[in-house]
Formats: structure tokens, C-alpha cells, sequence
């Protein structure tokens, strides 16, 4: 901590914001402040500990990720484009903390837009990401230097696998094979997860969704997804996971009003793009304060 290598990476880490947040100011995106308590959050895929507390009689849950927030705000007619630089807590498990990637808190740069589809939103984050590499690597050269990092700047388009055609070729591992041996960030798409995430109404099982990894072995950076909206669908497929209408309620009620909309967004994770960007062992080495999973905290 206080050394000047942690000075490289929080200069670096500024110029990244800068640049994305600027990118989305000129696309005319405006921003909502972070939502940190709530009766509802992401139910998310994979278990975490309960991050819970009381407060004057009612459990308020601590944020996992704004996606219900976006969406009941994307709802109103009276906003299109939207984004919040959103603190998330995870109570990951500990053994997740040797590799490399997860912190129990971190912040997501999250993002959605009505009426997008896919290809206009993962075409949007391109730039984005495209720009703030470039910004980076022009503005920052002598802090990219004093931590021995090389980057090279993408453009256009980034490739896209299909995970259902790469988990054969390469078994489970695929997405971490694909990004040892890639040069450029690139996308993986169709998850099996969370109810918000649109499935495909014929092809039951493929979802519309995309992660983006970066390359070198730094793995998954961002994900997000084309939406479903439609009360009876998002009822459906929350019966199908086990879980309870009630656990979402004033989300549940705007859907069965009619209050949501379509749309497409994602959320990419600072403290992840700023290890890629400086090239980081350990995404602890990110914030003088990282929370590592299983880690004794101090400050
Ligand atoms: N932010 C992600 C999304 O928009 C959700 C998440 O972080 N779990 O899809």
C-alpha cells in the first residue's frame, strides 16, 4: 500500500473511468446514483453467504448487482439509456480468493438501454472498451512502464464463440482455454442463468446473453444480456429456478402491470479491467483496500 506501483494503477485506474464514463456522457446515457440496501437484488447463479440486515423491522439486503434496479428504472417512458457505477457485495466463497478474479466487494460500471438487442449493446461496450485501452495506453505510457506492461490496443469488432459449440471442442475449461490463447478481448455467448437474462422463445435453452473476457488468462470482464420482461415469462422462469414470486416483489408487481420494458445492457467490472489493463497477478493488487475472499480484513 502507498507504494508507487499502487500509484500506476490507480492513475491508470482514473484514466480508464474517465474515458468510459465520457463515452457514455456524449451518447447521451445519464446516471443514477447506487442503490446499496434493498428488499430486492440479483438472486445471481452461482451461491454466495447471505449479505443481509435489519433494519426497523424489515431485511434489507446489501447490493449484488442493480440489474432489478435497471430494469423497473428502463421502465419509465422517460428514460432510455442509463448507467451507475454500482459498489457490490458478494460473499464469494473463500476459496475463490486464490484465483486471482473475485473480491467480496467490488464496483461494476453498470449499464442498459431500452430497445437494444444484443448486437447494438455488445457493439456499444467495444468502443467503450476500445477507447478506454486506447486512452490508457496513450495517456498512461510512463505508468505502464513502471509496471512492465505492454498493452495492445483492439479495434472493431471482437470475436464471438458460442458456448455450447466450445464446451465440446474444449470441455468445461473452454472459456479459460480460449482466453490463455487469445491476443484480443473476445465474447462468449449463451449462459444458462439468472431469470432476467432472455431466453429464446423457440430454442428453449439458448440464452441471449454475452460475458466478455479479456485475453492473457485474465478471463471474464463483463456480462449482461437482452432482457425478458413479460410477467408470465419472468413467473415461468422463476419457477423453473426454485425461487419465489414474493422474493421480488415490487420488481414482480411493475412486470404484471406492464411496467417493464425490452432492452439490453451489461456491467463491467472495474477493479477486473483494471488488473488486464495493468497486467496484475492478483486482482488484490487492484485496490489498496481489496477484499479477498477468506482474507482477515483490517481495514
Ligand atoms: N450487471 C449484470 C447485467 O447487467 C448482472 C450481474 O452483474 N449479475 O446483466
Amino acid at each position: 500500500m502507498g507504494s508507487k506501483k499502487t500509484a500506476a494503477v490507480l492513475a491508470i485506474q482514473t484514466t480508464a473511468l474517465n474515458s468510459m464514463l465520457g463515452f457514455l456522457y456524449e451518447r447521451g446515457f445519464v446516471q443514477l446514483m447506487p442503490v446499496m440496501l434493498s428488499p430486492i437484488t440479483d438472486p445471481l447463479c452461482h451461491s454466495v453467504y447471505d449479505a443481509g440486515i435489519e433494519y426497523c423491522g424489515q431485511k434489507l439486503q446489501l447490493t449484488k448487482s442493480m440489474i432489478l434496479h435497471k430494469q423497473i428504472a428502463i421502465g419509465s417512458p422517460h428514460l432510455e439509456k442509463i448507467f451507475i457505477l454500482s459498489p457490490n457485495v458478494r460473499l464469494e466463497k473463500p476459496e475463490c480468493g486464490s484465483k486471482g478474479r473475485y473480491l467480496i466487494e467490488f464496483t461494476q460500471l453498470d449499464i442498459e438501454m431500452k430497445g437494444a438487442g444484443k448486437k447494438e449493446f455488445m457493439g456499444l461496450m467495444e468502443g467503450m472498451v476500445c477507447k478506454a485501452i486506447g486512452d490508457v495506453a496513450r495517456e498512461r505510457s510512463a505508468e505502464l512502464a513502471l509496471l512492465g506492461r505492454k498493452l495492445e490496443v483492439p479495434e472493431g469488432a471482437f470475436p464471438v464463440y458460442e458456448s455450447k459449440e466450445w464446451r465440446k471442442k474444449l470441455g468445461e475449461e473452454f472459456e479459460a482455454e480460449l482466453s490463455k490463447k487469445e491476443s484480443m478481448p473476445f465474447w462468449v455467448m449463451d449462459h444458462a442463468r439468472e431469470f432476467y437474462d432472455k431466453e429464446d422463445e423457440k430454442e428453449r435453452g439458448y440464452y441471449h446473453n454475452y460475458d466478455l473476457f479479456y485475453p492473457q488468462g485474465f478471463g471474464e470482464g463483463l456480462s449482461g444480456a437482452e432482457r425478458d420482461f413479460e410477467y408470465p415469462v419472468l413467473k415461468r422462469k422463476l419457477g423453473e429456478r426454485g425461487q419465489k414470486e414474493e422474493e421480488f416483489g415490487a420488481y414482480m408487481e411493475l412486470a404484471r402491470a406492464g411496467h417493464l420494458s425490452k432492452s439490453a445492457g451489461g456491467g463491467i467490472g472495474i477493479e477486473r479491467f483494471v488488473r488486464y489493463l495493468c497486467g496484475l497477478e492478483h486482482i488484490r493488487e487492484v485496490s489498496p483496500f481489496a477484499k479477498v475472499p477468506g482474507d482477515k480484513f483490517v481495514v
